[in-house]
Protein backbone atom coordinates (compact mmCIF):
# COMPACT_ATOMS: atom_id res chain seq x y z
CA UNK A 1 0.00 0.00 0.00
CA UNK A 2 1.37 3.20 -0.67
CA UNK A 3 0.57 6.12 1.68
CA UNK A 4 0.72 10.35 0.91
CA UNK A 5 0.26 12.71 3.68
CA UNK A 6 -0.25 16.24 3.22
CA UNK A 7 0.06 18.27 6.25
CA UNK A 8 -0.09 21.81 7.50
CA UNK A 9 -2.69 23.11 4.92
CA UNK A 10 -5.79 24.62 5.48
CA UNK A 11 -8.38 22.07 4.60
CA UNK A 12 -11.26 23.86 2.19
CA UNK A 13 -15.02 22.53 2.02
CA UNK A 14 -17.63 24.08 0.78
CA UNK A 15 -19.25 24.44 4.32
CA UNK A 16 -15.97 25.53 6.18
CA UNK A 17 -12.13 25.91 6.28
CA UNK A 18 -9.81 24.54 8.84
CA UNK A 19 -6.45 23.49 9.24
CA UNK A 20 -6.58 19.83 8.79
CA UNK A 21 -3.69 16.84 7.58
CA UNK A 22 -5.00 14.12 4.76
CA UNK A 23 -4.17 10.63 4.92
CA UNK A 24 -4.01 9.01 1.59
CA UNK A 25 -3.84 5.34 1.08
CA UNK A 26 -3.71 4.19 -2.80
CA UNK A 27 -6.01 5.93 -4.48
CA UNK A 28 -8.21 6.91 -1.60
CA UNK A 29 -8.38 9.63 1.27
CA UNK A 30 -8.13 7.44 4.31
CA UNK A 31 -8.23 10.10 7.12
CA UNK A 32 -8.60 13.61 7.67
CA UNK A 33 -7.19 14.75 11.26
CA UNK A 34 -6.19 17.72 13.53
CA UNK A 35 -3.05 18.40 13.09
CA UNK A 36 -0.21 16.89 15.84
CA UNK A 37 -3.03 14.19 16.10
CA UNK A 38 -1.82 10.74 17.30
CA UNK A 39 -4.85 9.01 16.61
CA UNK A 40 -3.16 7.82 13.71
CA UNK A 41 -0.73 6.33 15.48
CA UNK A 42 2.81 7.49 13.39
CA UNK A 43 4.55 10.08 12.85
CA UNK A 44 3.24 9.93 9.00
CA UNK A 45 5.54 12.99 8.08
CA UNK A 46 8.53 10.62 8.95
CA UNK A 47 6.70 7.44 7.30
CA UNK A 48 4.38 8.22 4.94
CA UNK A 49 5.81 7.15 1.26
CA UNK A 50 4.82 10.47 0.27
CA UNK A 51 5.17 13.56 1.98
CA UNK A 52 3.80 17.22 0.80
CA UNK A 53 3.99 19.89 3.35
CA UNK A 54 0.75 22.27 2.42
CA UNK A 55 2.10 25.22 4.99
CA UNK A 56 0.68 28.22 4.07
CA UNK A 57 -1.78 26.57 1.22
CA UNK A 58 -4.94 25.55 0.51
CA UNK A 59 -5.72 21.87 0.14
CA UNK A 60 -9.05 21.38 -1.87
CA UNK A 61 -10.91 18.68 -3.22
CA UNK A 62 -10.06 18.25 -7.15
CA UNK A 63 -11.76 20.43 -9.64
CA UNK A 64 -14.99 19.30 -11.36
CA UNK A 65 -15.74 20.64 -14.55
CA UNK A 66 -19.52 19.40 -15.67
CA UNK A 67 -19.09 20.71 -19.02
CA UNK A 68 -16.72 20.19 -21.70
CA UNK A 69 -16.26 19.27 -25.46
CA UNK A 70 -12.87 17.39 -26.51
CA UNK A 71 -13.05 16.69 -30.25
CA UNK A 72 -16.54 17.83 -30.80
CA UNK A 73 -17.31 18.13 -34.47
CA UNK A 74 -18.64 21.49 -35.03
CA UNK A 75 -19.31 24.07 -37.50
CA UNK A 76 -17.27 22.11 -40.07
CA UNK A 77 -14.77 20.93 -37.62
CA UNK A 78 -13.59 19.65 -34.69
CA UNK A 79 -12.58 21.00 -31.64
CA UNK A 80 -8.95 20.83 -31.46
CA UNK A 81 -8.54 19.55 -27.74
CA UNK A 82 -8.29 15.65 -27.49
CA UNK A 83 -9.29 13.99 -24.74
CA UNK A 84 -5.35 13.54 -24.27
CA UNK A 85 -4.52 17.37 -24.50
CA UNK A 86 -7.70 18.83 -23.24
CA UNK A 87 -7.72 16.63 -19.69
CA UNK A 88 -3.61 16.94 -19.04
CA UNK A 89 -4.29 21.03 -19.33
CA UNK A 90 -7.20 20.56 -16.80
CA UNK A 91 -4.59 18.60 -14.49
CA UNK A 92 -2.57 21.43 -14.78
CA UNK A 93 -5.45 23.88 -13.94
CA UNK A 94 -6.51 21.93 -10.96
CA UNK A 95 -9.78 19.58 -12.40
CA UNK A 96 -9.44 15.83 -11.95
CA UNK A 97 -12.44 15.08 -13.14
CA UNK A 98 -14.48 15.94 -16.16
CA UNK A 99 -18.36 15.43 -17.62
CA UNK A 100 -18.19 15.83 -21.43
CA UNK A 101 -20.43 14.73 -24.16
CA UNK A 102 -21.18 12.20 -26.02
CA UNK A 103 -23.06 13.26 -28.83
CA UNK A 104 -25.98 11.65 -30.87
CA UNK A 105 -26.08 12.24 -35.11
CA UNK A 106 -29.62 12.22 -36.26
CA UNK A 107 -29.67 8.51 -37.93
CA UNK A 108 -27.85 6.95 -34.91
CA UNK A 109 -28.69 5.12 -31.69
CA UNK A 110 -27.84 7.04 -28.54
CA UNK A 111 -25.93 3.80 -27.04
CA UNK A 112 -23.57 3.64 -30.41
CA UNK A 113 -22.42 7.47 -29.85
CA UNK A 114 -21.86 6.68 -26.65
CA UNK A 115 -19.55 3.76 -27.36
CA UNK A 116 -18.32 6.36 -29.83
CA UNK A 117 -16.87 8.52 -27.24
CA UNK A 118 -16.04 5.87 -25.04
CA UNK A 119 -14.03 4.67 -27.40
CA UNK A 120 -12.55 8.51 -28.23
CA UNK A 121 -11.26 8.78 -24.85
CA UNK A 122 -10.96 4.78 -23.33
CA UNK A 123 -6.74 4.63 -22.62
CA UNK A 124 -6.40 8.73 -23.33
CA UNK A 125 -7.38 10.81 -20.24
CA UNK A 126 -5.22 12.02 -17.75
CA UNK A 127 -8.43 12.67 -15.19
CA UNK A 128 -11.33 10.86 -14.65
CA UNK A 129 -14.26 11.66 -16.78
CA UNK A 130 -17.74 10.78 -17.31
CA UNK A 131 -20.51 11.26 -20.14
CA UNK A 132 -23.44 13.29 -20.59
CA UNK A 133 -25.35 12.37 -23.73
CA UNK A 134 -26.49 14.59 -26.17
CA UNK A 135 -29.48 13.77 -27.65
CA UNK A 136 -29.74 14.76 -31.25
CA UNK A 137 -32.65 13.23 -32.55
CA UNK A 138 -35.56 13.02 -29.93
CA UNK A 139 -37.88 9.78 -30.93
CA UNK A 140 -38.88 6.48 -29.84
CA UNK A 141 -35.18 5.10 -30.26
CA UNK A 142 -33.90 7.46 -28.44
CA UNK A 143 -35.93 7.85 -25.54
CA UNK A 144 -35.72 3.91 -25.18
CA UNK A 145 -31.77 4.49 -25.07
CA UNK A 146 -32.10 6.95 -22.46
CA UNK A 147 -33.04 4.71 -20.37
CA UNK A 148 -30.77 1.95 -20.92
CA UNK A 149 -28.19 5.16 -20.53
CA UNK A 150 -29.15 5.47 -17.02
CA UNK A 151 -27.61 2.01 -16.33
CA UNK A 152 -24.64 2.69 -17.89
CA UNK A 153 -23.50 5.50 -15.58
CA UNK A 154 -24.70 8.07 -18.20
CA UNK A 155 -27.25 9.95 -16.08
CA UNK A 156 -28.01 13.06 -18.17
CA UNK A 157 -29.00 14.39 -21.22
CA UNK A 158 -28.31 17.69 -23.21
CA UNK A 159 -31.18 18.51 -25.78
CA UNK A 160 -30.65 22.39 -27.90
CA UNK A 161 -33.55 24.79 -28.20
CA UNK A 162 -30.62 26.47 -30.74
CA UNK A 163 -28.78 25.04 -33.85
CA UNK A 164 -31.63 24.55 -36.28
CA UNK A 165 -30.89 21.37 -38.44
CA UNK A 166 -28.27 20.58 -36.13
CA UNK A 167 -28.74 19.54 -32.88
CA UNK A 168 -32.19 21.29 -32.30
CA UNK A 169 -35.36 19.82 -30.61
CA UNK A 170 -38.73 21.73 -31.10
CA UNK A 171 -40.97 21.44 -28.15
CA UNK A 172 -43.03 18.65 -28.40
CA UNK A 173 -39.53 16.80 -28.30
CA UNK A 174 -38.08 18.65 -25.63
CA UNK A 175 -41.60 17.57 -23.99
CA UNK A 176 -41.41 14.02 -24.49
CA UNK A 177 -37.30 13.75 -23.31
CA UNK A 178 -38.40 15.51 -20.33
CA UNK A 179 -41.10 13.33 -19.62
CA UNK A 180 -38.66 10.01 -19.82
CA UNK A 181 -35.63 12.19 -18.10
CA UNK A 182 -38.80 12.96 -15.59
CA UNK A 183 -39.55 9.16 -15.40
CA UNK A 184 -35.90 8.18 -14.95
CA UNK A 185 -35.21 11.17 -12.03
CA UNK A 186 -32.43 11.67 -14.81
CA UNK A 187 -31.00 15.33 -15.20
CA UNK A 188 -32.34 17.15 -18.46
CA UNK A 189 -29.30 20.20 -19.70
CA UNK A 190 -30.86 22.51 -21.42
CA UNK A 191 -28.67 24.91 -24.12
CA UNK A 192 -31.52 27.91 -23.72
CA UNK A 193 -31.83 30.27 -26.68
CA UNK A 194 -34.31 30.64 -29.20
CA UNK A 195 -32.64 28.77 -32.23
CA UNK A 196 -35.39 29.98 -34.95
CA UNK A 197 -35.51 33.23 -34.10
CA UNK A 198 -31.89 33.48 -34.11
CA UNK A 199 -31.24 32.16 -37.31
CA UNK A 200 -33.62 35.19 -38.93
CA UNK A 201 -31.57 37.65 -37.15
CA UNK A 202 -28.18 36.07 -38.37
CA UNK A 203 -30.09 36.39 -41.53
CA UNK A 204 -30.98 39.49 -41.26
CA UNK A 205 -27.59 40.69 -40.30
CA UNK A 206 -25.76 39.15 -42.89
CA UNK A 207 -28.14 40.37 -45.76
CA UNK A 208 -27.07 43.80 -44.31
CA UNK A 209 -23.35 43.42 -44.87
CA UNK A 210 -22.73 43.20 -40.90
CA UNK A 211 -20.73 39.72 -41.29
CA UNK A 212 -17.65 40.65 -38.47
CA UNK A 213 -17.85 38.46 -35.23
CA UNK A 214 -19.05 41.19 -33.26
CA UNK A 215 -22.45 40.63 -34.82
CA UNK A 216 -22.47 36.97 -33.52
CA UNK A 217 -23.18 38.78 -30.07
CA UNK A 218 -25.85 41.21 -31.35
CA UNK A 219 -27.54 38.82 -33.50
CA UNK A 220 -28.15 36.31 -30.13
CA UNK A 221 -29.33 38.53 -27.66
CA UNK A 222 -30.40 38.27 -24.38
CA UNK A 223 -34.49 38.07 -24.89
CA UNK A 224 -33.63 35.00 -26.81
CA UNK A 225 -31.69 33.27 -23.81
CA UNK A 226 -34.66 34.77 -21.57
CA UNK A 227 -37.56 33.37 -23.69
CA UNK A 228 -36.13 30.22 -24.09
CA UNK A 229 -34.78 29.58 -20.18
CA UNK A 230 -38.79 30.33 -19.46
CA UNK A 231 -40.28 28.30 -22.03
CA UNK A 232 -37.70 25.12 -20.62
CA UNK A 233 -38.74 25.47 -17.25
CA UNK A 234 -42.52 25.81 -17.91
CA UNK A 235 -41.76 22.47 -19.95
CA UNK A 236 -40.32 21.20 -17.06
CA UNK A 237 -42.67 22.18 -14.42
CA UNK A 238 -45.21 20.13 -16.35
CA UNK A 239 -42.92 16.48 -16.85
CA UNK A 240 -41.27 17.07 -13.62
CA UNK A 241 -37.65 16.60 -15.17
CA UNK A 242 -34.85 18.36 -13.04
CA UNK A 243 -33.66 20.89 -15.30
CA UNK A 244 -30.38 22.17 -15.43
CA UNK A 245 -29.81 25.14 -17.99
CA UNK A 246 -26.47 25.21 -19.10
CA UNK A 247 -23.73 28.74 -19.83
CA UNK A 248 -26.28 31.15 -18.74
CA UNK A 249 -25.08 34.47 -19.51
CA UNK A 250 -28.09 36.66 -19.16
CA UNK A 251 -29.04 38.61 -16.38
CA UNK A 252 -32.93 38.11 -17.36
CA UNK A 253 -32.05 34.21 -18.15
CA UNK A 254 -31.05 33.85 -14.00
CA UNK A 255 -33.89 35.73 -13.06
CA UNK A 256 -36.40 32.89 -14.56
CA UNK A 257 -34.52 30.47 -12.83
CA UNK A 258 -34.00 32.20 -9.58
CA UNK A 259 -37.80 32.71 -9.81
CA UNK A 260 -38.67 29.17 -10.64
CA UNK A 261 -35.91 28.10 -7.84
CA UNK A 262 -37.78 30.33 -5.16
CA UNK A 263 -40.86 28.10 -6.01
CA UNK A 264 -39.55 25.05 -5.43
CA UNK A 265 -38.95 23.82 -8.92
CA UNK A 266 -35.44 21.11 -9.69
CA UNK A 267 -33.98 24.22 -11.90
CA UNK A 268 -30.57 24.81 -12.04
CA UNK A 269 -28.26 26.85 -13.23
CA UNK A 270 -24.50 26.83 -14.71
CA UNK A 271 -22.24 29.51 -15.64
CA UNK A 272 -18.72 30.07 -17.08
CA UNK A 273 -15.88 32.24 -16.68
CA UNK A 274 -15.87 33.48 -19.99
CA UNK A 275 -19.59 35.53 -18.58
CA UNK A 276 -17.49 36.68 -15.76
CA UNK A 277 -14.62 37.99 -16.80
CA UNK A 278 -15.31 38.83 -20.74
CA UNK A 279 -17.62 41.13 -22.69
CA UNK A 280 -19.24 41.81 -26.60
CA UNK A 281 -17.63 44.90 -26.32
CA UNK A 282 -14.32 44.35 -25.49
CA UNK A 283 -13.92 41.06 -26.85
CA UNK A 284 -16.07 40.28 -29.61
CA UNK A 285 -15.84 44.01 -30.68
CA UNK A 286 -12.14 43.44 -31.10
CA UNK A 287 -10.49 45.13 -34.01
CA UNK A 288 -10.96 42.92 -37.10
CA UNK A 289 -11.39 39.34 -37.08
CA UNK A 290 -9.84 39.24 -33.44
CA UNK A 291 -13.62 38.82 -31.61
CA UNK A 292 -13.44 35.20 -33.12
CA UNK A 293 -11.55 34.25 -30.28
CA UNK A 294 -14.64 35.04 -28.24
CA UNK A 295 -17.75 33.89 -30.68
CA UNK A 296 -18.63 30.95 -28.57
CA UNK A 297 -22.93 30.31 -27.33
CA UNK A 298 -24.89 31.60 -25.56
CA UNK A 299 -22.62 35.11 -26.68
CA UNK A 300 -20.90 37.08 -24.12
CA UNK A 301 -22.95 40.14 -22.97
CA UNK A 302 -22.70 43.50 -23.08
CA UNK A 303 -20.78 44.75 -20.51
CA UNK A 304 -22.61 47.85 -20.19
CA UNK A 305 -25.94 45.67 -19.58
CA UNK A 306 -24.58 44.80 -16.25
CA UNK A 307 -24.99 41.23 -16.55
CA UNK A 308 -21.54 40.12 -14.61
CA UNK A 309 -22.57 41.54 -11.34
CA UNK A 310 -25.58 39.88 -11.24
CA UNK A 311 -24.05 36.46 -12.11
CA UNK A 312 -21.66 37.13 -9.28
CA UNK A 313 -24.41 38.03 -7.26
CA UNK A 314 -26.43 35.03 -8.64
CA UNK A 315 -23.55 32.49 -7.57
CA UNK A 316 -23.65 34.12 -4.22
CA UNK A 317 -27.50 33.40 -3.58
CA UNK A 318 -27.17 29.91 -4.64
CA UNK A 319 -29.03 30.37 -8.07
CA UNK A 320 -26.09 29.83 -10.20
CA UNK A 321 -25.66 25.90 -9.13
CA UNK A 322 -22.28 25.41 -10.84
CA UNK A 323 -19.17 27.09 -12.82
CA UNK A 324 -18.36 25.26 -15.59
CA UNK A 325 -16.09 26.11 -18.58
CA UNK A 326 -18.19 24.80 -21.50
CA UNK A 327 -14.63 23.83 -23.01
CA UNK A 328 -14.71 23.90 -26.46
CA UNK A 329 -11.48 24.95 -28.31
CA UNK A 330 -10.86 26.22 -31.93
CA UNK A 331 -7.89 27.34 -33.08
CA UNK A 332 -7.79 30.59 -35.35
CA UNK A 333 -6.06 29.25 -38.32
CA UNK A 334 -8.20 26.88 -40.29
CA UNK A 335 -10.58 26.63 -37.85
CA UNK A 336 -12.35 30.39 -36.37
CA UNK A 337 -11.37 31.42 -39.83
CA UNK A 338 -14.07 29.20 -41.75
CA UNK A 339 -15.98 32.23 -40.48
CA UNK A 340 -13.90 35.23 -42.21
CA UNK A 341 -16.17 37.31 -43.87
CA UNK A 342 -19.27 35.93 -42.29
CA UNK A 343 -19.62 35.22 -38.70
CA UNK A 344 -22.21 32.73 -38.71
CA UNK A 345 -19.77 30.26 -40.04
CA UNK A 346 -17.35 30.50 -37.06
CA UNK A 347 -16.97 27.33 -35.19
CA UNK A 348 -19.02 28.10 -31.88
CA UNK A 349 -16.65 27.82 -28.18
CA UNK A 350 -14.12 28.71 -26.08
CA UNK A 351 -11.04 27.12 -24.38
CA UNK A 352 -11.17 27.51 -20.85
CA UNK A 353 -10.54 23.98 -19.13
CA UNK A 354 -7.25 25.32 -17.36
CA UNK A 355 -8.31 28.12 -15.80
CA UNK A 356 -11.31 27.39 -14.62
CA UNK A 357 -9.78 27.14 -10.84
CA UNK A 358 -7.80 30.05 -10.89
CA UNK A 359 -9.77 32.83 -12.57
CA UNK A 360 -12.85 31.77 -9.99
CA UNK A 361 -10.07 31.71 -7.33
CA UNK A 362 -9.21 35.27 -8.57
CA UNK A 363 -13.47 35.88 -7.68
CA UNK A 364 -12.11 34.77 -3.96
CA UNK A 365 -9.50 37.64 -3.97
CA UNK A 366 -11.68 40.68 -5.31
CA UNK A 367 -14.28 39.51 -2.35
CA UNK A 368 -16.73 38.36 -4.98
CA UNK A 369 -16.67 35.10 -3.28
CA UNK A 370 -16.09 33.35 -0.23
CA UNK A 371 -13.46 30.54 -0.06
CA UNK A 372 -15.75 27.76 0.39
CA UNK A 373 -18.00 29.15 -2.36
CA UNK A 374 -14.97 29.18 -4.51
CA UNK A 375 -14.91 24.97 -3.74
CA UNK A 376 -18.76 24.88 -3.57
CA UNK A 377 -19.37 26.00 -7.37
CA UNK A 378 -16.14 24.09 -9.18
CA UNK A 379 -16.00 21.22 -6.93
CA UNK A 380 -18.59 19.60 -4.85
CA UNK A 381 -21.78 21.27 -5.98
CA UNK A 382 -21.13 19.57 -9.76
CA UNK A 383 -20.12 16.46 -8.18
CA UNK A 384 -23.57 16.65 -6.46
CA UNK A 385 -25.06 17.83 -9.35
CA UNK A 386 -23.63 15.03 -11.04
CA UNK A 387 -24.26 11.61 -9.66
CA UNK A 388 -20.46 11.74 -8.37
CA UNK A 389 -20.44 12.58 -4.60
CA UNK A 390 -18.94 11.59 -2.30
CA UNK A 391 -16.45 10.10 -4.43
CA UNK A 392 -15.36 13.23 -6.09
CA UNK A 393 -15.78 17.27 -5.06
CA UNK A 394 -15.28 16.34 -1.10
CA UNK A 395 -12.14 15.33 0.82
CA UNK A 396 -13.32 13.50 3.39
CA UNK A 397 -12.52 9.57 4.44
CA UNK A 398 -13.58 7.15 1.21
CA UNK A 399 -13.44 9.63 -1.49
CA UNK A 400 -11.41 9.57 -4.62
CA UNK A 401 -7.80 10.96 -3.58
CA UNK A 402 -8.76 14.01 -5.90
CA UNK A 403 -6.49 16.62 -4.38
CA UNK A 404 -5.52 20.37 -4.89
CA UNK A 405 -2.85 22.59 -3.29
CA UNK A 406 -3.92 25.67 -3.82
CA UNK A 407 -1.10 28.39 -3.35
CA UNK A 408 -3.17 31.57 -2.47
CA UNK A 409 0.09 33.88 -2.13
CA UNK A 410 1.12 32.49 -5.26
CA UNK A 411 0.63 33.97 -9.01
CA UNK A 412 -0.87 32.85 -12.31
CA UNK A 413 0.30 34.91 -15.39
CA UNK A 414 -1.86 33.47 -17.95
CA UNK A 415 -1.15 32.99 -21.59
CA UNK A 416 0.33 31.18 -24.45
CA UNK A 417 3.84 29.80 -23.73
CA UNK A 418 3.60 30.78 -20.18
CA UNK A 419 0.46 28.55 -18.52
CA UNK A 420 -0.98 27.32 -21.66
CA UNK A 421 -1.00 23.30 -22.27
CA UNK A 422 -4.53 23.31 -24.39
CA UNK A 423 -4.15 22.56 -27.81
CA UNK A 424 -5.00 25.91 -29.15
CA UNK A 425 -2.93 28.92 -31.40
CA UNK A 426 -4.66 31.73 -29.07
CA UNK A 427 -5.60 31.83 -25.14
CA UNK A 428 -9.10 33.13 -24.61
CA UNK A 429 -7.47 35.31 -21.28
CA UNK A 430 -4.40 36.05 -23.01
CA UNK A 431 -2.59 38.53 -20.40
CA UNK A 432 -4.97 37.47 -17.22
CA UNK A 433 -3.18 37.86 -13.85
CA UNK A 434 -4.66 36.03 -11.33
CA UNK A 435 -3.70 36.08 -7.25
CA UNK A 436 -3.33 32.18 -6.58
CA UNK A 437 -1.32 29.43 -7.70
CA UNK A 438 -2.25 25.87 -8.50
CA UNK A 439 0.92 23.89 -6.66
CA UNK A 440 0.56 20.51 -6.86
CA UNK A 441 -2.92 18.13 -8.23
CA UNK A 442 -3.04 14.51 -7.31
CA UNK A 443 -5.96 12.25 -8.72
CA UNK A 444 -6.67 9.24 -6.83
CA UNK A 445 -3.82 9.68 -5.06
CA UNK A 446 -0.86 10.01 -7.69
CA UNK A 447 0.93 13.06 -8.17
CA UNK A 448 -0.38 14.84 -11.64
CA UNK A 449 1.33 18.00 -11.58
CA UNK A 450 3.92 19.16 -8.77
CA UNK A 451 6.51 22.42 -8.41
CA UNK A 452 5.60 23.52 -12.55
CA UNK A 453 6.19 19.45 -14.05
CA UNK A 454 3.85 17.10 -15.16
CA UNK A 455 3.62 13.96 -13.74
CA UNK A 456 0.91 12.88 -15.47
CA UNK A 457 0.07 9.94 -18.30
CA UNK A 458 -2.25 9.32 -20.78
CA UNK A 459 -4.61 6.65 -19.21
CA UNK A 460 -5.00 7.25 -15.72
CA UNK A 461 -8.06 8.86 -15.81
CA UNK A 462 -10.96 6.43 -15.71
CA UNK A 463 -14.41 6.41 -17.03
CA UNK A 464 -17.01 7.21 -13.83
CA UNK A 465 -20.31 5.69 -13.73
CA UNK A 466 -22.63 8.35 -12.51
CA UNK A 467 -25.50 8.31 -9.85
CA UNK A 468 -28.30 10.26 -9.96
CA UNK A 469 -27.96 13.55 -8.84
CA UNK A 470 -27.61 14.48 -5.28
CA UNK A 471 -28.98 17.96 -5.65
CA UNK A 472 -32.63 17.53 -6.14
CA UNK A 473 -34.58 19.46 -4.05
N1 LIG B 1 -21.74 26.48 -27.48
C1 LIG B 1 -20.47 26.69 -27.78
O1 LIG B 1 -19.97 27.80 -27.61
N2 LIG B 1 -19.77 25.67 -28.31
C2 LIG B 1 -20.25 24.37 -28.49
C3 LIG B 1 -21.68 24.23 -28.39
C4 LIG B 1 -22.37 25.32 -27.70
O2 LIG B 1 -23.51 25.19 -27.35
ZN1 LIG C 1 -24.61 24.68 -25.46
ZN1 LIG D 1 -21.41 23.06 -24.39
Amino acid sequence: MSTTFIHGGIVVSATGSQPLDVLIEDETIAAVVRPGSTALGADLAATAATVIDATGKYVIPGGVDGHTHMQLPFGGTEASDTFETGTRAAAWGGTTTIVDFAVQKPGERVQDSLALWHEKAAGKCAVDYGFHQIVGSVDGESLEGMRELVSEGVTSFKLFMAYPGVFYSDDGQILRAMQTAGDLGAVLMMHAENGIAIDVLVEQALSRGETAPYHHGVTRPWQMEEEATHRAIMLAHLTGAPLYIVHVSAKQALEQIAEARGKGQNVFGETCPQYLYLSLEENLGAPGFEGAKWVCSTPLRARAEGHQDELWRYIRTGDVTTVATDHCPFCMKDQKELGLGDFSKIPNGIGGVEHRMDLMFQGVKDGRISLEKWVEVCCTAPARMFGLYPRKGVISPGADADVVIYDPDGHTSIGLGRTHHMNMDHSAYEGFEIDGHVDTVLSRGRVLVDAGQYLGSAGHGRFVKRGLSQNLI
